[in-house]
């Protein structure tokens, strides 16, 4: 049985990333940090009692900003790869917390790479690292592939650049098998809530059910390539299956602006909407409702920009190109962008059904 370790077990990866690898028969550990409230929503469907037998699924408490641990979990596990998807990975949030997320997701990488060295596993332990889009940051040529060069516009971005380089480095310098997957936004209904599509999508079914007044956003002429999340860990799963390790650009090729995303979540509950005025004073006000059960006035202004959204420097354009994913690993991509937000739009109406959750407007993020 292959054994994996999935670092960011909790997130939203590491959530989709653990199920697809339990289907394949893997016996998966996870490294999860301590919270003073039980953070394991997205794998509690996976988890598995300790005390019965054949458990394929366990647990460990750790931190990407400590060695130590990190050290005796991958000696007690003895992975045959492992996916290192912890990070601080918000990255607005990153210019208020820039050394810690150096530290977590550059430092981070390194701690995993050189456990592996010290524990003599480098030759028999296959490592992923969470590489992304981001690391292209101010556009020097579309679509970005592999060979585009970076130039990271975030202390989250050059953190991930430090990563991203001491795993090629120690590809060539020890011959690990060691991989970048570079992979643009992807999304999900598991997707945290500060993320924008999510944060779009909460916001339209709260609005639709009449819980929230407005849906307040930063930069609505930002362009993102969004893939679905499902399918981008079947992509990191097939960049280690390979006879050699190699970087890859893992994408959809098509790119959209925030500003369609948000029409489009809100077509999805039959509101349609119009954008009028520009910068921080443009607004989305609704020109018809064509549902019976979600009834919102004509001209009631549902959208708003807030500047304090907006990024000291921004990433204006991604669009990918995964002309050797596809190629290579045989990688294609299932969901398109319609897809996804239906799937969404129905994950956050349905949750909203169920709870009562109020004050969505004070989300930051
Ligand atoms: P999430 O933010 O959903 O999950 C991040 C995970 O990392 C969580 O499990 C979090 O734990 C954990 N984590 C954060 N800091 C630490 C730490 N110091 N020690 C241990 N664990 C920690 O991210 P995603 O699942 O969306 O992304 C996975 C990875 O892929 C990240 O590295 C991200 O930067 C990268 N990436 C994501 C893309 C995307 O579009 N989703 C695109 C390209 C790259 P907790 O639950 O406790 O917060
Ligand atoms: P991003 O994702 O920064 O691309 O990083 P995010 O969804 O946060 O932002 C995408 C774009 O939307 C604009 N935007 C807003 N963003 C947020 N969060 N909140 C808002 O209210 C808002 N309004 C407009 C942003 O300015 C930006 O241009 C994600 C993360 O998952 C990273 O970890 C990952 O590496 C990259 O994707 C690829």
């Amino acid at each position: 049985m292959k054994v994996a370790l999935i670092t960011g077990i909790t997130g939203q990866d590491g959530a989709y990333l653990a199920e697809l690898l339990l289907e394949k028969g893997y016996m998966v550990h996870g490294v999860k940090r301590r919270a003073s409230l039980i953070n394991t929503e997205r794998i509690d469907h996976l988890y598995q009692d300790p005390h019965s037998e054949n458990v394929r699924f366990k647990l460990h408490y750790g931190d990407m900003t400590d060695s130590t641990n990190l050290i005796r979990i991958i000696q007690e596990t003895q992975p045959d790869e492992i996916y290192n998807l912890a990070a601080m990975s918000h990255v607005k949030v990153s210019f208020d917390t820039p050394e810690y997320t150096a530290n977590a997701d550059g430092i981070g990488t390194l701690r995993i790479l050189e456990a592996l060295r010290i524990l003599k596993l480098e030759q028999k332990t296959r490592v992923y690292q969470a590489s992304t889009s981001e690391l292209y940051g101010l556009v020097q040529e579309v679509p970005q592939k592999e060979t585009t060069p970076f130039y990271p516009r975030s202390p989250y971005a050059v953190a991930k650049l430090y990563a991203y380089w001491i795993t090629v480095n120690y590809r060539e310098a020890y011959g690990m098998y060691a991989c970048n997957g570079i992979l643009f936004n992807h999304e999900s209904p598991l997707r945290g809530e500060t993320f924008v599509t999510r944060k779009i999508t909460r916001g339209v079914a709260a609005i639709a059910l009449g819980l929230q007044d407005k849906l307040y956003l930063g930069n609505l002429d930002a362009r993102r390539d969004w893939g679905h999340a499902k399918d981008y860990v079947e992509a990191m799963w097939r960049i280690l299956q390979q006879d050699t390790p190699d970087d890859y650009v893992i994408a959809t090729g098509i790119t959209t602006p925030v500003r369609d995303f948000v029409r489009m979540s809100f077509a999805e509950v039959g509101i349609e909407l119009a954008f009028t005025g520009e910068g921080a004073s443009e607004v989305g006000v609704v020109t018809a409702c064509n549902n019976e059960e979600f009834i919102l006035p004509v001209g009631k202004e549902v959208v708003a920009v807030d500047p304090r959204y907006f990024r000291p420097t921004e990433v204006e354009l991604l669009i990918g190109d995964p002309t050797k994913s596809k190629t290579k690993l045989g990688w294609e991509p299932r969901y398109d962008l319609p897809a996804l937000v239906k799937e969404m739009v129905a994950g956050d109406v349905e949750l909203f059904r169920k709870k009562d959750v109020t004050q969505l407007e004070h989300l930051i993020g």
